[in-house]
């Protein structure tokens, strides 16, 4: 399945085919078009098309859900756009034998579903009356485990993906930080494009969405810098307010009995021009390349990433991270 995009010339003639890969998930494939439309609509002398493409051949663009892409890219690949994050908090759903309640008023030893060591360390420190185990699959295949057998009392999904896939309703109780931070690029889509392809580069780089990309740097570069895999019990929360990136990130645990939190602020404003030309925004940055977006402010967000690393590296971090990769890896 793979939707194909046509450039035209003033002419109506076709200058270049633009494909689309998208994996055969349904989340994947509403993704995947809810970018083409947006595309459609910046460029309205596009042809749109949908249709299928053999494996063997070469896409141009892939859109993914940021959390899912490592903080280094394979060479000659990066993130060309990120667009405006959805909501990145967690939410509960809930079996539905279980309507109107909350994790805390779930009764004791309630079984919760989720394969992510980030969720159950944080939720397993907070509702310390509920168990976890792992569940598995696309979204589908979770919310049919959930509903069709009393395996689980409840699972906990991205509200965003539930969101894209029109699963609202189900959405009982959205976690905030006190309960669940979310994981990194949580909530928002990138689109990877090949490195050197200047003309697709810029076409996408229009659907950057600058606070966005900015928070998703500092993110990235924290958990790039602790050396935390897709599947690690880190956790992040950020902001951007009055020209302040504030980025708070925390490690824990399986348990969540040990854990380190901290805050850090840098100001990523674009009032000093000259500040600004002496910075190239055409760099990737932790697999990002954000043309249009300040070079300044994406150092800074960078640095803020890696400072905030070094200060919880140098409380004990590493220790934290290593202990809970080999407990799980023993799993
Ligand atoms: C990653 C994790 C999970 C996904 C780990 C984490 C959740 C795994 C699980 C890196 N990728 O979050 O701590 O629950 O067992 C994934 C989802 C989305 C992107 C689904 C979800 C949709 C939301 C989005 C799986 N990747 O997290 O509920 O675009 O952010």
């Amino acid at each position: 399945f793979y939707v194909f995009v046509c450039l035209q010339d003033e002419e109506g003639k076709v200058s270049r085919v633009i494909r689309i890969g998208t994996r055969k998930s349904q989340l994947a494939r509403i993704q995947t078009d809810s970018v083409a439309e947006k595309l459609k609509e910046l460029y309205p002398d596009v042809l749109l098309e949908i249709g299928k493409i053999s494996v063997h051949s070469v896409v141009d663009l892939v859109v993914h859900s940021l959390k899912d892409l490592p903080t280094i890219l394979p060479v000659g690949f990066t993130i060309g756009a990120v667009l405006k994050r959805e909501s990145p908090y967690d939410a509960v759903v809930l079996h539905p034998k279980n309507a109107g309640k909350s994790l805390d008023l779930l009764p004791n030893k309630s079984v919760i579903g989720t394969s992510s060591l980030r969720r159950a360390a944080q939720l397993k420190k907070r509702f310390p009356h509920l168990e976890f185990k792992d569940i598995r699959g696309n979204l589908n295949t979770r919310l049919k485990k959930l509903d069709e057998n009393s395996d689980f009392s409840a699972i906990i999904l991205a509200a965003a993906g539930l969101r894209r896939m029109g699963w609202d309703s189900r959405i009982s109780q959205i976690l905030g930080p006190e309960d669940c931070m979310y994981a990194v690029g949580q909530g928002a889509l990138a689109i990877e494009v090949r490195a050197s392809d200047q003309d697709i580069l810029e076409m996408v780089s229009v659907l950057h969405d600058p606070d966005t990309v900015l928070r998703c740097i500092a993110e990235r570069a924290f958990l790039r810098h602790l050396e935390g895999g897709c599947s690690v019990p880190v956790a992040v929360h950020t902001e951007v307010k009055n020209s302040q990136l504030y980025l708070t990130g925390a490690v824990y645990s399986l348990d969540g009995s040990d854990s380190l939190k901290d805050t850090m602020q840098t100001t990523v404003s674009s009032d000093n021009q000259e500040e600004q030309e002496k910075v190239d925004e055409k760099v990737q940055r932790v697999g990002v390349t954000a043309l249009k977006v300040s070079g300044a402010a994406q150092d800074a967000a960078e640095k803020l990433g890696v400072d905030l690393a070094n200060l919880l590296l140098s409380k004990g971090a590493k220790e934290i991270l290593t202990v809970a990769r080999q407990l799980n890896d023993a799993r």
